[in-house]
This record gives C-alpha cells, structure tokens and sequence, in this order.
C-alpha cells in the first residue's frame, strides 16, 4: 500500500503535478473518444482498460511536468517540442517516481495505451479547457504528461479538480482554421497536425501551414491561464538554415529534440513552405526541384507555382 501523502510530497520537492486513480475500465470515455485518433494505434478496449496492459492493474499514477520557465525556440518549431525531447525528461521523472515509492509497474508518456489527458483529469491535475487542454491554476495549459499503470494500492485516490473557462473563447477564437471547438478537436484543421503528417500535401494544407515547421503553439499562446508562466524567446534566424542540413547534421543539431521523430525531410519540407508562406525568395528554394527526394522537388515545384509578393 502507498501513500497519496508521499506521492504528493514527491511531488512538491520535483515541482511536478501528481495524482492517482483507481485502475478501472473507463467505460464513460469509450463512447465519447473519437475513431480513429491520429499516431495512435492502440484499440478503444485498450485505451480505456489499464488491464489490458498490465493484467493485475490496481492504480494509475499521472504526472504533470511544467515546460522549462525559459525557452530558446527556432523560428516555426513549437514551443512544446524546443530543447530536449519531453519524451526523454518525463520518462526520467516516471523511473525516478518508480524508485523512490517502489511503484512497479509500466510507465508511459505520449505514446503510451491509455489518453493521457483523461488520466491527467481523473488524477485531479487539472479542468478540460476549450482548447482540449487540461488547464492546472499553477501551469496553465504548459505541462506534459506521464503515468505509470501499477499494481500497488494507494491508501487514498485523487478527485478531479472542478474548474471551467467560464465564458472565454479566446483559444476557439485564436485557431485560424477553427480546428477545436468546446474540447472536440478537428485534426484536419490543426496546423501541428499538417506539419507532423509525411509526405505530399495539398496546395491549400500547405497555405494552412503558415510559418510553422513542427507543431503550433496559438491556442496555447492565446490562453490567458499562460500568461507570465514562462518566457520564450524566438530565434529569429530565417527559415534557410533547415535547407542545408544532411540527415547527419539533422540528427546532430535535432536527435535530442522533439522534433527528430518526424525526419529530416518533413521538417525540411515544411521550412520550405513557411519560408515561401513568409515572403521568402523563390530562389532559395529552387534546388529542391531537382532533390532526389520526391516529396521535396514536389513541395518546391508546387510553391514555385504560388504567387508570393518576394520573389
Ligand atoms: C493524437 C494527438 C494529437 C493530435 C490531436 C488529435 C486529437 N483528435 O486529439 C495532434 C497532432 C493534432 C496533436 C496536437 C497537439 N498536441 Co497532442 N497528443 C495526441 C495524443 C497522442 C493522443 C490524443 C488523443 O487521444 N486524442 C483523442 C481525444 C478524443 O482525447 P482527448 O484529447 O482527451 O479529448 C477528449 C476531450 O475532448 C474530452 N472532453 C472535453 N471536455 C471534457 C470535459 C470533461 C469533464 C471530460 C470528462 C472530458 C472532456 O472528450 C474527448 C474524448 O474523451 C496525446 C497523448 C496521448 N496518448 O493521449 C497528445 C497530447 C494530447 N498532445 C499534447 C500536446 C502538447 C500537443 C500540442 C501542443 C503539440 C504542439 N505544440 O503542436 C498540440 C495541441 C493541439 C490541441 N489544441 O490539442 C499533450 C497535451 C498536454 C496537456 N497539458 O493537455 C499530450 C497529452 C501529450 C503529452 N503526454 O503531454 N496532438
């Protein structure tokens, strides 16, 4: 048996959020989850059925990981995926969790069985936001999430915290292409879900792509529960520096990162796009129509077809 109290003191000393829930099936949420879920390839039964994936479940544990108070970003890359790949912090968080309170168990974060955002709300991390988001009064919207599903009991469990956006719609409003609407997330219309989709896209996805390259950080940056909670800083070198880089250089410069899983050449496609979207000279992408890679000469040819004012 383990204590809620040493849970949340473990907590406060690392500066994380953390709760706990009973491992049950959380038949409320198979009906509502949408099918299918972009990156995800586990089932519904798994998605709401820790058993499914550790047999003797009897907890699940959520952590909130804030992002760092300070944040040096390249021009188009998300907030959410600068500097080291959250992958690797919350995973270190979770083992480290996992030995101090002996919780045996598996631990997942993004790419795991279960929806993160739902443990996070069950655990009391946090409200649903209209953004989709869980919102915490203490990091706003800026935090990742973690769990590790174990077969300990805790002597106590976490409540959902009660919590609402009352009457504001700043982040529905801010979405340029009215992608979420009231927590229902409309993927197609979501400019992080164009730039981490391979391959070629359509001429009208990639006007939507605008100055991104990886990810989108609007209806974060639109919140007004984010406000003063970290400061970011945008590196205004332009969008040529993806350009030239070999997968090597890529993996050196980008392999810690959030954005490595996506692959050079997305990334370079998508920082051909933003550089064409932002006025940038035609000229510096007209290499790429020769590129042995067909979705990069294919990217150049379609933007080179566009009417941009910097020729
Ligand atoms: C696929 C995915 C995406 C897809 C979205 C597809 C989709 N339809 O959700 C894309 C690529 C677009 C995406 C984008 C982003 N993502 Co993402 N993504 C995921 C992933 C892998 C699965 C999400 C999922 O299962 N969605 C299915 C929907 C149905 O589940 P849901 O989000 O919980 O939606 C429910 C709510 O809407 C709920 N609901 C609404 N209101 C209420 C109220 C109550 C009371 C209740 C009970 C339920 C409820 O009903 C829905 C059904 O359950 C999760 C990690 C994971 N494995 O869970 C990360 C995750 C959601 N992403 C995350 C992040 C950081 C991002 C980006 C910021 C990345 C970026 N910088 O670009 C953007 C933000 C976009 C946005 N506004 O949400 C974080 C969010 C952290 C947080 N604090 O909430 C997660 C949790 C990863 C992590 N471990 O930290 N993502």
């Amino acid at each position: 048996m383990i204590n809620l109290s040493e849970l949340k003191k473990f907590a406060l000393e690392n500066n994380i959020l953390a709760g706990v829930t009973p491992a049950r099936e959380f038949t409320e949420l198979k009906e509502a989850l949408s099918d299918p879920v972009p990156f995800v390839e586990y089932t519904r039964e798994q998605r709401t059925d820790p058993s499914l994936t550790l047999e003797n479940a009897r907890s699940v544990v959520c952590i909130g990981c804030p992002y760092p108070e300070s944040i040096l970003t390249d021009r188009g890359i998300s907030i959410a995926a600068a500097g080291t790949d959250y992958h690797t912090t919350i995973s270190q968080m979770l083992e480290r969790l996992q030995k101090s309170l002996d919780i045996t168990g598996l631990y997942f974060t993004d790419t795991g069985p279960l929806v993160d955002r739902y443990t996070a709300y069950l655990c009391g991390l946090g409200y649903y936001g209209k953004s989709g988001f869980i919102i915490n009064e203490k990091f706003g919207t800026m935090f990742f999430i973690g769990y590790i599903i174990t077969d300990k009991a805790f002597d106590a469990y976490s409540e959902p915290v009660k919590g609402s956006c009352g009457d504001c719609r700043k982040c529905l409003d801010a979405c340029p292409y009215g992608a979420i609407n009231g927590g229902k997330m409309d993927h197609i219309k979501c400019v992080s879900y164009l730039t981490q989709i391979k391959g070629k896209l359509t001429a009208e996805q990639m006007k939507m792509i605008g100055g991104s390259v990886y990810g989108c950080d609007i209806c974060q940056l639109s919140c007004p529960k984010n406000k003063g909670k970290i400061k970011i800083t945008f590196n205004e070198k332009d969008y040529t520096h993806f350009f030239d880089l070999t997968n090597k250089q890529f993996k050196e410069k980008y392999g810690h990162t959030g954005i490595a899983w996506r692959g050079r050449a997305t990334i370079v496609r998508n920082a051909l796009i933003a550089h064409i979207n932002t006025g940038g000279s035609k000229r510096d992408i007209e290499r790429f129509l020769t590129d042995k890679n067909e979705v990069l000469s294919y990217t150049a040819k379609e933007l080179l077809k566009t009417d941009n004012s910097c020729t």
